[in-house]
């Protein structure tokens, strides 16, 4: 039969086998859209136009149908066939499957997501958000337990979309995590997971699924090596505490070690001058520079700016490059990666400048570029980011003629670098 319609998507997304499954349980054939390319073909203005999150999946029907929202993507074509049996078979398991669609993205998926997305490589490891989903997911898992006690499906005598959507919600952490220990006291969970990976209509669609034998384990955890690098006074500020008798007038240098273990007695932090700005003036200044970055052509005019006003006494540049770049998949997702480290470097915008790339193409990429920090040395707030770990920071001359028109490339994304396009970018200002 004609498929019914197509989805956009990058290849083996668990949101897009909702809808494959339920297609295959009612006989329906559904096409993949082809020479999709994320982060290129979900922002041209013509998928924008149907699909105005720019998000996958996303699904066009033969008839020009079109919707988003996996969920609504597999509820349509559940319901494509009228006397389906995926949908129940009266209004209070109608609502029951409801329930469950919105248990697993509410309770399950933001807590795979916490724990899986990491080994993935997707965004970076946090030690108390990883503990905590693993809580999470402990928690989901026994209550779906107990109610599997006595039933082989989610709702009714047969599969529906709920078990459908609820399976695909926990399929990573069934792959990538949930080792035999982990999974063991959750019987009934495994015993219905396990039956509904093995009915022909989810393997056509998933493939055979292998259960995890050992937990994979985050790429980088760089927060650990952060706790245990971090020099004792350079722990965050507390909240501000009324010190007891009497204030710290302004002006008053930090103690260096003093009183430190009773942080409670400690005069706010807070008020202890930045080293960065007791550094003697600079005629480069960094403001001025991100706004005529931002708002002229970058060759020449910027870049001619940036060389006529750098000071390289008060400023210094450093190349930063990825060390996972054999991990990186999609290019969207890499960029993911550089905007949630931009995110979190906020308290160094006043000291650093950056512009990070990801160059070449999906599957074959690296991220690369410089910063621009104040002073000579990679500031504090930059080596407090999580993410720091994952990038080599190196030094360079600003005086070298091939390192110059390494950076100019760099602010300028307009050539190929190191022999990879530019596929996309971000900058630190
Ligand atoms: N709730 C949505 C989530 C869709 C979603 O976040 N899709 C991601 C990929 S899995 C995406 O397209 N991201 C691209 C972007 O955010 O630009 C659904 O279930 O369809």
């Amino acid at each position: 039969m004609a498929p019914i319609g197509k989805i956009y998507s990058y290849p083996n997304n668990p949101r897009v086998y909702k809808a494959l499954i339920a297609a295959k349980y009612n006989g329906l054939e559904i096409a993949e859209a082809k020479d999709f390319q994320t982060g290129v073909t979900n922002t041209t203005p013509a998928f924008l136009e149907k699909f105005p999150l720019g998000k996958v999946p996303a699904f066009e029907g033969a008839d020009g149908f079109t919707l988003y929202e996996s969920n609504a993507i597999a509820y349509y074509v559940a319901s494509y066939k009228k006397d389906t049996k995926l949908l129940g078979k009266d209004k209070h398991e109608g609502a029951k499957i409801q329930q469950y669609v919105f248990f697993a993205d509410n309770e399950i998926s933001p807590a795979a997501a916490t724990w899986t997305f990491p080994i993935l490589g997707w965004i970076p490891f946090n030690k108390a958000n990883q503990a905590k989903a693993v809580e999470d997911v402990k928690h989901v898992l026994s209550v779906l337990d107990k109610i599997l006690l006595r039933r082989t499906f989610l709702v009714g005598e047969t599969v529906t979309l709920a078990d459908i959507i609820v399976f695909t919600a926990l399929l990573n952490l069934y792959k990538l995590v949930l080792e035999p220990e982990v999974r063991k006291p959750y019987v009934n969970v495994n015993r219905w997971f396990l039956t509904l990976a093995h009915q022909p209509e989810f393997i056509a669609v998933v493939g055979e699924v292998k259960l995890c034998e050992k937990a994979a384990e985050p790429k980088k955890p760089e927060e650990k090596a952060k706790e245990e690098k971090k020099p004792k006074e350079e722990k965050k500020p507390k909240e501000e505490k009324k010190p007891k008798e009497e204030k710290p007038k302004k002006e008053e240098k930090p103690k260096p070690e003093a009183d430190d273990d009773d942080e409670d007695e400690k005069p706010a932090e807070k008020k202890a001058p930045n080293a960065l700005d007791l550094l003697p003036p600079s005629k480069f200044n960094l403001e001025n520079w991100k706004r005529f970055y931002s708002n002229n052509d970058t060759r020449p005019t910027a870049i001619n700016y940036f060389w006529d006003n750098f000071d390289k006494e008060g400023f210094s540049i450093w190349k930063a490059d990825y060390k996972y770049n054999d991990e990186l998949t999609l290019v969207f997702m890499s960029s993911n990666l550089v905007g949630g480290f931009f995110q979190r470097l906020e308290a160094a915008r006043k000291y650093a400048f950056g512009t990070l790339l990801v160059l070449g193409e999906n599957n074959n990429s690296a991220i690369s570029g410089y910063f621009v920090f104040r002073g000579q040395e990679v500031p504090p707030m930059v080596i407090d980011a999580p993410d720091y770990e994952s990038y080599d920071f190196k030094k360079v001359d600003s005086d070298d003629a091939a390192v110059r028109k390494d950076f100019e490339d760099f602010l300028a994304w307009d050539v190929p670098i190191g022999g990879k396009k530019v596929a996309d970018g971000k900058t630190f200002k």
